[in-house]
């Protein structure tokens, strides 16, 4: 039977090699190619081309090579088969340095330090917050979300999360659902959104959601920083919140378009700062092994492991 490797954005030709060398006694073959559907059994995907993988008669699941899968939940022809994505310690760490990072950088005022050192100016006389004056919330309680609470939590910000279902987490107030969201928002001031982009969410960080988060924090307006996907953001409403003042600050490492279009305005906004979908990333070596390891197991008769639920979208 065959491994099928569907991607778009990626350099294939690693991937393909790196399958191979892990699974020598399966064929490795691209999507790019002329492959028999009948002999696929199991398919690694990223960013692939909607509708390519609707004729695989026998696939048993679909890997996506990312820890998102709204790249492949939102292809309604797909083969009924589990969809798999990752879960991997590595790729969580990272994108908790990146929230830590970018929460660490709005409390100490960095853009103002940057600005005033680029202009050799002493100025030692603004309010100066600790963590603790500070309240973060993080929506989004999943493997990224919870990493990144327990962090934010030892650095001694004041957390609290949000997410579908109801949590219970030591030390932090958990709100959930639309019944929980306009409570969760007023005590926010830097909200750290690490949801899936699902029918459900898509959108969501729009001018209401803004006109919700807390005005009488510390900073002196409520900051966001989105490392979920480009689709749970309204980039209009953004640059219209922080142009108005609702917002006082973004960091953004995902956008509506990516790469994010030279035209767009928020490329040169004073208050946003942008990195290119990387806050985390797959190391492609661990992501592979992973899949082998699990093709293995199920040959082997063992359930799938990080199964998405395809109702839910993640
Ligand atoms: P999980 O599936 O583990 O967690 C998702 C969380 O979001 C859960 O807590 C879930 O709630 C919550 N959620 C989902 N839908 C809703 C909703 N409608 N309302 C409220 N809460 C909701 O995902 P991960 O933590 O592993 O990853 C999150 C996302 O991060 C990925 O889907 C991906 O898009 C993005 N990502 C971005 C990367 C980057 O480099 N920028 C890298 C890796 C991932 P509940 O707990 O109740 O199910
Ligand atoms: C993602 C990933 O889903 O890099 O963005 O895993």
């Amino acid at each position: 039977m065959s491994f099928l490797v569907a991607m778009r954005g990626w350099h294939e030709p690693d991937w393909l090699e790196r399958f191979q060398r892990l699974m020598p006694g399966r064929t490795v073959v691209s999507a790019r190619d002329s492959f028999d559907p009948a002999a696929i059994d199991y398919v690694a995907c990223w960013r692939h081309e909607p509708g390519s993988l609707a004729r695989l008669p026998n696939v048993k699941a679909l890997f996506s090579l990312g820890a998102g899968v709204d790249h492949l939940v939102g292809d309604r022809n797909l083969p009924p088969a589990p969809i798999v994505r990752v879960v991997d310690p590595d790729l969580t760490h990272r994108m908790t340095e990146w929230v830590v990072w970018q929460c660490l950088d709005w409390l100490r005022q960095g853009k103002t330090y940057r600005r005033q050192q680029a202009a050799s100016e002493w100025i030692d006389d603004r309010d100066q917050p600790s963590a603790g004056d500070v309240r973060v919330g993080v929506m989004g309680l999943g493997v990224l979300g919870l990493d990144a609470v327990g962090a934010l939590q030892r650095l001694r910000f004041d957390v609290a999360g949000w997410s579908r279902s109801p949590k219970t987490i030591d030390g932090v107030p958990a709100f959930s659902g639309e019944a929980g969201l306009m409570a969760f928002l007023a005590r926010t001031d830097i909200l750290v959104v690490l949801l899936p982009l699902t029918e459900a969410t898509r959108g969501i960080l729009d001018a209401a959601l803004f006109a919700g988060l807390a005005r009488d924090g510390r900073l002196g307006g409520p900051v966001v920083i989105n490392g979920g996907r480009g689709g749970l953001q309204a980039e209009a409403d953004i640059l219209a919140a922080l142009d108005a003042g609702t917002l006082l600050g973004a960091s953004l490492d995902v956008f509506e378009t990516e790469p994010l279009p030279a035209t767009s305005r928020l490329w040169l906004h004073p208050a946003v700062t942008i990195t290119p979908h990387n806050a985390s990333m797959s190391a492609p070596d661990a992501v592979a092994a992973a899949i082998a390891d699990q093709i293995r197991d199920f040959e082997r008769g063992l359930p799938l492991r990080n199964v998405v639920d395809r109702t839910r979208g993640y």
